[in-house]
């Protein structure tokens, strides 16, 4: 507990960092679920120490089995009594987020959206960075102007974010690539767009290891990046099938 405590001091977003301690101190260590669904916490794809020395263990610890499941617990908490918004799927919740009830929407926003963004985050994570290739090399080069500018646009749009938030690579079913950024856990999926890849600018993301230093951080996290990961994503994308 007394380690629990220190660490929600480091974290900024004082509410939602409460919440989200709040809400872990009932799950064990390593939550692999939450158990009581209908939103579940995926399992790591890896080992915490797979992004090392880039990204430390103890943030991907604390990232997935407290802030994670955190969101998770939250969005079950939030349709505990809202049986037709538990029987969506994650991707339905945030396309028609704005039809949800109004009393439910920010809590859906936030927690609904945090599932969906660290889902992604995952997923791509866990490789040996380096250079995309094939298609997805292709159309980096044709919509984001080759490898290099995309990547310091990409920082630049992630060093932007004022506060929390997000910077993605939108996709749609053409192929077509685009930057964005987002505040707090909102998505692209919010807009009826596809997000293709994206990297997490909450301060719980890197102050471990990188204080404040978050364009420190957004260098590193390249290296950690899994090209083959978005490239089945990118296919996905084109066959319609990427939900999240
Ligand atoms: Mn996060």
């Amino acid at each position: 507990m007394a380690v629990i405590m220190s660490r929600r001091a480091l974290f900024g977003a004082a509410a939602t960092a409460a919440t989200v301690f709040a809400t872990a101190r009932h799950m064990p260590a390593l939550a692999q679920s939450t158990g009581d669904g209908p939103f579940n916490l995926p399992k790591l794809p890896y080992a915490a120490e797979a992004n090392e020395p880039h990204i430390d263990a103890a943030t991907m610890n604390i990232h997935h089995d407290r802030h994670h499941a955190g969101y998770v617990a939250n969005l079950n908490s939030a349709v505990k009594d809202h049986s037709r918004i538990a029987n969506m799927k994650l991707h339905e919740v945030l396309r028609r987020i704005g039809e949800m009830p109004e009393e439910l929407r920010r809590t859906l926003r936030n927690n609904a959206g945090g599932h969906a963004n660290h889902t992604m985050f995952w997923t791509i994570m866990g490789g040996k960075g380096g250079q995309p290739s094939g298609d997805v090399a292709q159309a980096i080069g044709r919509d984001l102007g080759g490898f290099d500018k995309f990547k310091s646009a990409f920082n630049r749009r992630g060093g932007g974010v004022f506060g929390s938030g997000w910077v993605f690579v939108t996709v749609d079913g053409e192929g077509k690539l685009a930057l964005a950024s987002r505040p707090n856990q909102d998505t692209p999926l919010m807009d009826g767009q596809m997000v293709l890849m994206g990297n997490d600018v909450w301060e719980h993301a890197y102050y471990l290891k990188y204080r404040n230093r978050r364009a420190e951080y957004l260098d590193a996290w390249w290296n950690v990046v899994d090209w083959a990961k978005v490239e089945e994503r990118y296919k996905a994308a084109r066959a319609g099938t990427l939900e999240i």
